[in-house]
């Protein structure tokens, strides 16, 4: 009895970190990860990366999301077209085959934070709320690292004309 009981205590134990890892369940789909990074001061928009997992047997699918970080938060792809990078939403979200990972990274499919209302400051939590078809909406936080290349990358894209016409 004692034993069980302490094998049972070190599985609580052995369970518990888990609860502070930075990941989220919204359903069957595991958010791994989120993170952005800092923005120079008149950015006006941020990324947001983070790995999805769908541990259902079905598709499901990543619509967008919000953020009181910024006027609006799209589902974005990144890709070289005739040797230019180019970027663009994803109007009907970003798809989630069951069984599958998808990661959103700089370089390739990403969220954008359009309209920041702040630049984002390294080693803030920027609160954004996912939407999937499926799985509804879950919080889940942007851990923000250095300004860094990918990032500076993403400014020097021509967002900020690409995306004004739209404002
Ligand atoms: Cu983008």
């Amino acid at each position: 009895m004692r034993i069980f009981s302490r094998l049972l205590a070190a599985a609580i134990l052995l369970a518990a970190p888990s609860a502070f890892a930075h990941e989220y369940k919204a359903g069957d789909i595991e958010i791994g990860h989120p993170w952005t990074r800092a923005t120079p001061p008149a950015a006006r928009v941020g990324g947001g990366y983070l790995t999805l997992i769908n541990h259902g047997q079905t598709a499901d699918r990543l619509l967008g999301g919000s953020s009181s970080a910024s006027g609006r938060v799209e589902v974005h792809k990144m890709e070289v077209v005739d040797g230019v990078m180019k970027m663009r939403e994803l109007a009907d979200g970003l798809p989630i085959p069951p069984g599958e990972t998808v990661k959103l990274e700089p370089g390739g499919f990403h969220l954008m934070l359009i309209d920041l209302k702040a630049p984002i400051r390294e080693g803030e939590k920027v609160p954004v709320t996912l939407r999937f078809e499926h799985a509804g909406a879950v919080d889940v936080e942007l851990a923000a690292g250095a300004l860094g290349s990918p990032a500076m990358q993403h400014g020097a894209m021509d967002h900020g004309a690409s995306h004004g016409g739209a404002n």
